[in-house]
C-alpha cells in the first residue's frame, strides 16, 4: 500500500480557478496540491478544442486581473480570443508562476471523505491513491462534466463520432466530409459556424433554437490600447458590476419608462457593439415580459434578414423561452451558413431523432448518411463535477443532501462538510457573469478565510443551517421575481433526465453579491461556525 500525503491544502482541478487558487495559498506559505483529472493545466481551455471555440466575453476582461504585470505585458490578438489562444495564456501563466510543481496530472478524484477525528479530508484518486488535507477546495468548474445522451444504436455507427467537450487534440480532419452536429448551444453555434464552410455537407439537428447576437471579433488593439494605461480601475468596475464585466449599465433605463424611438435607437446601438450587452439594454429585460419580447422580436427580425430560406429562418427563430433565460449565444455568422447549399436543418421537434444506424441517423421518416457526427449537447452543469465524487461526512453524503437541489451558504461551502470550499458553486454568481471575476472573487474570499482562521489558531469551518437555509431562499426568491426559471436550462439543470429542476445560480449580480461576500467576512464569517 502506498504511503499517504498530508497537506494543508488540496486543491480539484487546474482550469483558472485551481490555477489562481494555488497561486495565492502558496504565497502565503501553505503546502498545496492540486489534483487535475486533465494532462495538463486549462480546465475549459484544455478540452473543448473544437473548430471554433472562443470566449463570449472581451478578454480585456475574461483574464486573470490579480496582477498588473501580467495584464500589462499579455496581448489578446483579437477582441473575443479563440481556444488556442486562451490555452496558450493559461500555460504562460502555469510557467510564468512555476505552478506545474504542485499539480498531479491525470488524477481523478474519486472521493473525498472527512475524517472527523483527525479533522482533515481523505482524499482519494481513481488510482486508489490517497492524500489527507485540512482544507479542500473544489475547483472542479461549473460546465466541465459532459452530458452524453445516449440515442438507440450509438454503438453502431461506423463512422467517427465526437463530443465537442471532449475534442481529440491531433484536430480532426473534416474536409469534403458529410457530417452532422446535434445541438444548438453556444458550442454547437461555434462549431457549426466554423466547419460549415470545410465539409462536403452538414446537417445540423436542432432540438431547440438559440438567441445569439453578433460578436463583431476584431483586433483586440484598440481597447487594450485604452484600457491597459488605467487597468486597476477598469477591473474594479468589473468587480462590482452585475455581470462582472464592463455593459454600460448606467446607461440602461427601465423599458417600461423608454419612449419607443429610444427603445430601437438602444438596441440598434447593443447590436452594433456586439457582445452579450445587448441583453442589458433594460434593466427590466429579465423581470418584464413586454421588454423580454421587444428585444427577442428584435433578434427574431435580425434571424429572417440573414436567412434566405423563410421556412429555415423560421425554424431558427426561437420563440419557447424568454431571451436571457439560457446564456445567450455570441454569433460570428452562424444564421448566414443556412445560406449555403451544403448546410440543411433538421427541426427534432418535427422530426426526432430515433436511432443511429450503422451509416448514419434516422430522424422521423428519413434516414441520413454521414461520414461524422459531431455531439455538441452540453453539460451537467454546476453539481455534475461536484456529486461526481463520491463526498461525505461519516454517514451523510453531498448527494443525499443535494438530491433535491443544490444547498450552500454563498455558494462557498454546504453546511455538514466543514472545510470544504467550492470555487463558482451552486447559488453563487459564476455562470450568470464574466466568470474570471467570479472566479477570482471567490479565490480571494476563501484565502482571506483560511487567514482568518490561521491568525486565530482555528481550524474548522462550516455554515450553520440557519444561514444556509435562508441563502438558498433568497437565491430561489430572487430568481423567482425573474423570467429565467421559465426556459428548460441547464441553470435549471434541465437538460439532465432526471435532475432536480431548481434555478441554481445567484441572479442578484456580481456586485450585491461581493457586497454580501465581503459584509459577512468584515463581520468575523457571520453565519459559519469557526473552531
Ligand atoms: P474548469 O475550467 O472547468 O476546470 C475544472 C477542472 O477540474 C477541469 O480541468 C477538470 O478536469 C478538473 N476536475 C473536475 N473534476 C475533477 C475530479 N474529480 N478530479 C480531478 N480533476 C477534476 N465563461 C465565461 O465567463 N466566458 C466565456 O467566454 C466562457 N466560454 C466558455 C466556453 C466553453 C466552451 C465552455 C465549456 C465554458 C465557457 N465558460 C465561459 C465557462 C468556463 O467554464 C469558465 O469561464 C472557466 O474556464 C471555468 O474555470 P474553472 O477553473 O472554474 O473550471
Ligand atoms: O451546451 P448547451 P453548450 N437530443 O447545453 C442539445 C458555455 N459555453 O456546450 O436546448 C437533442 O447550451 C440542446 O438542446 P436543448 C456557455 O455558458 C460558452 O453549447 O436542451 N439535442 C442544446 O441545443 C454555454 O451556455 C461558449 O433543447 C440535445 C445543445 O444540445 C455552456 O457552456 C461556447 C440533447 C446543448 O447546448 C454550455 O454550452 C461553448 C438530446 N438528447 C460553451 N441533449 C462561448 O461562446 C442536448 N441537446 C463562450
Amino acid at each position: 500500500m502506498t504511503e499517504r500525503v498530508d497537506h494543508d491544502v488540496v486543491v480539484i482541478g487546474a482550469g483558472f480557478a485551481g490555477l489562481y487558487q494555488l497561486i495565492r495559498l502558496r504565497e502565503l506559505g501553505y503546502d498545496v496540491r492540486v489534483l487535475e483529472a486533465g494532462d495538463d493545466v486549462g480546465g475549459t481551455w484544455y478540452w473543448n478544442r473544437y473548430p471554433g471555440a472562443r470566449c463570449d466575453i472581451e478578454s480585456i476582461e475574461y483574464s486573470y486581473s490579480f496582477d498588473e504585470a501580467l495584464e500589462q505585458e499579455w496581448n489578446w490578438s483579437e477582441r473575443y480570443a479563440s481556444q488556442p489562444e486562451i490555452l496558450e495564456y493559461i500555460r504562460h501563466v502555469a510557467d510564468r508562476y512555476d505552478l506545474r510543481r504542485d499539480i498531479e496530472f491525470g488524477t481523478t478524484v474519486e472521493s473525498l471523505a472527512w475524517d472527523d477525528e483527525a479533522e482533515r479530508w481523505i482524499v482519494t484518486g481513481a488510482d486508489g491513491r490517497q492524500r489527507s488535507a485540512r482544507y479542500v477546495v473544489a475547483a472542479t468548474g461549473c460546465l466541465s462534466v459532459p452530458s452524453r445522451p445516449e440515442f438507440d444504436g450509438m454503438a453502431d455507427f461506423s463512422g467517427e463520432l465526437y463530443w465537442t467537450s471532449r475534442w481529440p487534440h491531433d484536430g480532426v480532419d473534416l474536409e469534403g466530409k458529410r457530417v452532422a452536429v446535434i445541438g444548438t448551444g453556444s458550442s454547437g453555434l461555434q462549431t457549426i459556424t466554423e466547419i460549415a464552410p470545410v465539409v462536403g455537407s452538414l446537417t445540423v439537428y436542432q432540438r431547440t433554437p438559440s438567441y445569439a447576437v453578433p460578436a463583431h471579433n476584431g483586433p483586440a488593439a484598440p481597447r487594450l490600447e485604452q484600457v491597459k494605461p488605467a487597468y486597476p480601475a477598469f477591473r474594479e468596475e468589473s468587480r462590482l458590476a452585475r455581470l462582472g464585466f464592463h455593459c454600460d449599465e448606467e446607461g440602461a433605463g427601465y423599458y417600461a419608462e423608454t419612449d419607443g424611438a429610444d427603445v430601437t435607437r438602444e438596441l440598434d446601438r447593443r447590436w452594433s457593439d456586439g457582445g452579450l450587452c445587448f441583453t442589458q439594454a433594460f434593466r427590466d429585460v429579465l423581470f418584464d415580459v413586454k421588454a423580454n419580447e421587444t428585444l427577442a422580436d428584435y433578434v427574431r427580425d435580425r434571424i429572417r434578414e440573414k436567412v434566405r430560406d423563410p421556412e429555415t429562418a423560421e425554424k431558427l427563430i426561437p420563440r419557447s423561452y424568454p431571451i436571457g433565460a439560457k446564456r445567450m449565444c455570441v454569433d460570428t455568422g452562424y444564421f448566414e451558413v443556412y445560406n449555403l447549399p451544403t448546410v440543411s436543418l433538421v427541426d427534432i421537434g418535427q422530426e426526432p431523432i430515433h436511432r443511429f444506424t450503422e451509416r448514419g441517423i434516422r430522424s422521423g421518416e428519413t434516414e441520413r448518411e454521414f461520414d461524422v457526427i459531431i455531439m455538441a449537447t452540453g453539460f451537467d452543469a454546476m453539481t455534475g463535477a461536484l456529486l461526481a465524487m463520491d463526498v461525505r461526512n461519516g454517514s451523510r453524503t453531498l448527494r443525499e443532501k443535494w438530491e433535491a437541489g443544490p444547498r450552500t451558504y454563498l455558494g462557498l461551502m454546504t453546511e455538514g462538510f466543514p472545510n470544504l470550499f467550492m470555487i463558482t458553486g451552486p447559488q453563487s454568481p459564476s455562470v450568470l457573469s464574466n466568470m474570471m471575476t467570479s472566479i477570482e472573487y471567490h479565490v480571494d474570499w476563501v484565502t482571506r478565510a483560511l487567514e482568518h482562521l490561521r491568525s486565530r489558531g482555528l481550524h474548522r469551518m462550516e455554515p450553520d443551517r440557519a444561514a444556509e437555509d435562508n441563502w438558498v431562499n433568497t437565491t430561489n426568491d430572487i430568481g423567482d421575481l425573474t423570467l429565467m426559471p421559465r426556459a428548460a436550462s441547464w441553470y435549471m439543470g434541465a437538460n439532465i433526465p432526471g435532475k432536480q429542476r431548481v434555478f441554481m445560480p445567484f441572479v442578484g449580480g456580481v456586485g450585491t453579491y461581493k457586497q454580501i461576500g465581503d459584509g459577512v467576512a468584515v463581520a468575523g464569517y457571520h453565519g459559519f461556525e469557526l473552531a
